[in-house]
């Protein structure tokens, strides 16, 4: 079918409500107006932006459909968002999120314990507190103070599967990410994503941006950062204009990768400012892995780094470093987990 083909055949038909697989190329970004639309990262995205939807097509809000789909990937027991994921060099578990909405109203928690939902905390420290980011021991008792429940302190199963086995060579960096940072040669990794034995990679987080029937845009990112990290370290996932960064005048962008390295570019605000210039989501998202990837020069080949932006108008772009970073679509017409556009295999 070619792509005006689909799209017409998309938008009328009951094929539209099945969830497709379809090429990167093969779909019209290009949003009906009023059409609410959420797009999320890797394929946890599928199952987040079916909640997420929930509230869009009723014509609710972005920012609740943002905070409402991530916390469906927060809850699940995949060992890869929230509290079932892999935890800390020292064992323990340890979670980042951050929310934006159509006012730069922003909030954000990181290296926060035994909450299962971060990103509902970091909706709190928007709407409660003068502040945009509480962090650690002060986010957990501002969090239990709102009434969330502190959680056992226990890894999942398959967490501590994955601890046990770590702890047998202590190793801080995966293979793939071994990096010799020309930047700082003490740079020891980090290691999220990384790439498994089976070729695909791993990964830790999902970051969402929406945009309401009313045409407002909002986004959420949350994650457990890196498995086996140092502790305390945080990456870019909670820090607004790296991880996400909203402007309901252009367009919205979130980030997965190695979160250093979204920071040194203050990635997400990067993309909104390339828009800004007019460039197409797709071609912002090109340009700021390019510019880390000139920063990097030889090790981009052992990272993973990847943006998801849309515009104003309902266009939708991504672009990552390597192959097999896949992101997930929701809109009226189209249901799909949808493979971005990349650098290098
Ligand atoms: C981080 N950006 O903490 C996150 C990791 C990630 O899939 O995206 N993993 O650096």
């Amino acid at each position: 079918m070619n792509r005006r083909k689909f799209v017409k055949a998309s938008a009328f038909s009951s094929m539209a409500l099945s969830i497709q697989k379809i090429g990167a190329c093969n779909f019209d970004s290009a949003v009906v107006k009023d059409n609410p639309i959420v797009i999320s990262t890797w394929d946890a995205g599928l199952r987040a932006n079916k909640a997420a939807w929930q509230i869009l097509k009723d014509g609710g809000r972005a920012l609740d459909a943002v905070e409402k789909g991530v916390m469906v990937t927060e809850a699940e027991q995949n060992c890869c968002v929230g509290l079932s994921a892999n935890p800390d060099r020292d064992g323990f578990v340890t979670l980042d999120a951050s929310i934006m909405d159509e006012y730069f109203n922003c909030g954000s928690v990181a290296f926060l314990e035994r909450i299962k939902h971060p990103i509902s905390v970091a909706r709190r420290v928007m709407e409660k507190t003068p502040h945009v980011m509480l962090v650690g021991s002060g986010a957990q008792e501002f969090a239990v103070a709102e009434g969330f429940p502190l959680e056992p302190q226990e890894l999942s199963e398959q967490a501590q599967k994955n601890y046990d086995n770590w702890l047998k060579k202590s190793k801080y960096t995966p293979p793939a990410i071994n990096v010799e940072s020309q930047i700082n040669p003490k740079n020891h990794g980090p290691f999220a994503p990384y790439k498994l034995d089976n070729g695909e990679w791993n990964h830790d987080t999902i970051g969402m941006v929406a945009m309401d029937a009313k045409g407002n845009l909002s986004g959420s990112c949350t994650t457990s950062g890196a498995g086996f990290k140092m502790r305390g370290r945080v990456g870019d996932s909670p820090i607004i204009g790296a991880g996400l960064f909203v402007d309901n005048e252009i367009g919205a962008c979130t980030a997965t990768g190695q979160g250093e390295d979204v920071i040194r570019i203050a990635g997400s605000h990067t993309v909104v400012e390339l828009m800004r210039q007019g460039l197409s989501p797709e071609e912002a998202c090109q340009k700021a892995i390019e510019r880390i990837m000139k920063i990097k020069g030889k090790d981009a080949e052992k990272i993973q780094v990847a943006f998801l932006a849309l515009n104003k108008k309902g266009e939708v772009g991504t672009y990552a470093i390597h192959k097999g970073f896949s992101y997930a679509i929701k809109r009226n017409d189209l249901e799909a987990l949808i493979p971005s556009k990349y650098k290098m295999e």
